[in-house]
């Protein structure tokens, strides 16, 4: 796989270079530390979580064994969060799984509990099996021991996709065509009521069914025709059809095989997923499941029909926002990279590894407000470390930090660097470029910047992560306070004592096991911000983390934003921006 991402990204590079891009886009696709299919998207407290499958790098035909997931608050810089199920040993989830074709899957989220569906073959045959989890992250556990769809007599029983309806009804669709089928599920998730009832397909229906509801119609999405396969749908007034064709929302292209549609709403905006060859096609013509995933906005005509999007593009939706560099970032929050793969952190999450002179990490549209004077990295080496090259815009773009590695003594055996930075403030896609001798470098677990008036004394403390696990605290106010990180997944920062001597409100986050929360500064008016809170493997919680951050530091008006959540990332951003704009007022009225 390392040759394929350099290759790739010559490529993508290639694309990107000579044009100019106006606004921060995200780079398709949008993984490239592996190959992943199917997306699946959930939205749940101000995040994207994106389940997959996953294609292995040695991959000719369908060669899968886990589900990954990744998560966005930004819609362009993802957070890998790892394997979160599979068929196979060690991370086997359904053990009388047959042990390969861990084929396209959905999670949904009912009464706090997280329901895995997914496909793969027991007994020779395809089956569909459902596991649990108290947190989008997992662990999933196999829910019934046994499959919950299961018919030797058909090969068509694959790609579920499931609904909860506004009136409580849930829905499992799933199929291939000539087949597309539903039941109805009962309250548990687990279990349904009545039988398997098989569906007249909608026209050019393939496989891949998507099914969600918008203002009063009922849409199917799903992979149409074969092969090519494009993206159509069909829309309903009701949730058990029947089926009306409306058209393609992507056509198919004789430079992609396959797609699969996951289309869900964010922030006031609709998105679609799906996935091309583009990293294997920058490697070699011949055709290889080893799929990717891209992300594309989706807009509504009035009536409620889809305009026709063009086949994936290589810049894919616009970001929301920026990125805050003064809360620790995972480093595997990554918008596009060269050379790269992710492991499971010893501190928690998931780590960069097999990390080669040249290799590089992309971050995009970070803001560093007036300026930072130092960059913190979290690395480990076996070896004797190498360097990391802090540039804006490009991979050879003005270089605003050089970090030295040295050897570690273990590639889990982890120590912070931290190194000064010069010429940096303002808004700007960062380039972790990486620079060194033969081989393996260094391992990569998280970074964090400091700004300018965290040492010279200001306004308080901030708190929160962009990527889950601890927390920062912010400006430390009359010299004291001041930043706190902890260790990956086990504790919050601590917020910057604010001018005039404010206390700090907390110091600690959840203690459990890959969780952390960072709780912010408190103020001598007894402001407070609370946010950033994530639990799993370093869930990627910006939205609560630059929250904590924009509200730090007790103000003197007394305001206070608790935008805690009690798992899975930070507050929603309306939710955040309203507790802002309620507390801007009223320290302009105390004024
Ligand atoms: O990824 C394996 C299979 O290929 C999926 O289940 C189908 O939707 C197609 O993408």
């Amino acid at each position: 796989m390392k040759s394929a991402y350099l290759v790739a990204s010559v490529f993508a590079l290639g694309l990107t270079m000579f044009s100019a891009v106006p606004e921060s886009l995200a780079d398709n696709p949008i993984i490239q530390t592996k190959f992943t299919a199917d997306p699946a998207p959930l939205v749940h407290d101000g995040k994207v979580y994106l389940y997959t499958s996953h294609d292995e790098d040695s991959a000719t035909g369908f060669t899968m064994y886990n589900w990954l997931l990744y998560s966005s608050t930004d819609m362009v810089n993802w957070t890998d969060h790892g394997i979160i199920g599979g068929v196979a040993d060690p991370y086997k989830t359904f053990k009388w799984a047959d042990g390969n074709n861990a084929w396209a899957p959905q999670v949904i989220e009912r009464n706090g509990k997280f329901y895995l569906y997914c496909p793969f073959p027991k007994s020779g045959h395809m089956v569909i099996g459902v596991a649990v989890a108290s947190d989008p992250a997992g662990p999933f556990v196999d829910a019934i021991g046994a499959p919950l769809i299961n018919r030797a007599s058909t090969s068509t029983d694959i790609d579920p996709t499931v609904f909860l309806d506004t009136d409580g009804q849930a829905y499992l669709y799933w199929g291939h065509q000539p087949k597309l089928s539903y039941v109805k599920l009962n309250s548990d998730m687990i279990s349904y009521a009545g039988g398997l009832v098989d569906v007249t397909m909608p026209q050019t229906f393939e496989e891949g069914p998507w099914f969600y509801h918008r203002n009063d119609d009922y849409y199917l999405a799903f992979a149409s025709t074969c092969c090519p396969e494009g993206i159509g749908y069909a829309m309903s007034t009701s949730p058990t059809g029947p089926w009306t064709y409306r058209g393609s929302i992507m056509d198919p292209t004789s430079v992609s095989s396959g797609n699969h549609p996951g289309i869900v709403d964010f922030m006031g905006t609709s998105y679609v997923f799906g996935f091309n060859y583009a990293l294997n096609a920058a490697l070699t013509t011949t055709h290889r499941e080893r799929r990717s995933v891209c992300v594309e906005k989706l807009a509504y005509n009035p009536d409620g029909t889809i305009p026709k999007l063009p086949f994936w593009s290589t810049t894919g939706a616009p970001q929301i926002g920026h990125l805050n560099p003064y809360l620790r970032t995972e480093a595997e929050t990554i918008a596009w990279s060269q050379g790269l793969k992710t492991e499971v952190s010893s501190e928690g999450g998931m780590d960069v590894t097999a990390i080669e002179s040249g290799d590089f990490i992309k971050v995009k549209g970070v803001d560093f407000g007036t300026g930072a004077t130092s960059f913190a990295a979290r690395v480990a080496s076996s070896a004797s470390g190498g360097t990391i090259e802090v540039r804006l815009e490009s991979q050879t773009g003005t270089r605003v930090a050089t970090c030295t590695v040295t050897g570690t003594g273990g590639a889990q055996t982890w120590t912070t660097k931290d190194c000064p930075v010069s010429g940096l403030s303002g808004v700007h896609d960062l380039y972790f470029v990486f620079v060194g001798g033969t081989g393996s470098l260094f391992n990569f677990d998280w970074w964090q910047f400091t700004p300018e008036d965290a040492a010279a004394g200001g306004s308080g403390g901030g708190a929160g992560s962009n990527a889950g696990g601890a927390g920062s605290g912010g400006g430390a106010a009359s010299g004291t306070g001041g930043a706190a990180s902890g260790n990956a997944g086990l504790g919050g920062g601590a917020g910057g004592s604010s001018t005039g001597g404010g206390s700090v409100s907390a110091t600690a986050g959840a203690a459990t096991s890959g969780s952390g929360a960072a709780n912010g500064g408190a103020g001598s008016g007894g402001g407070a911000a609370s946010a950033g809170r994530s639990s799993g493997s370093g869930a990627t919680s910006n939205t609560g983390g630059a929250v904590g951050s924009s509200n730090a530091g007790g103000q003197s008006s007394g305001c206070a934003c608790d935008l805690g959540r009690s798992s899975g990332g930070g507050g929603g951003l309306l939710t955040a921006l309203a507790c802002l704009a309620t507390c801007t007022r009223r320290r302009r009225r105390s004024r």
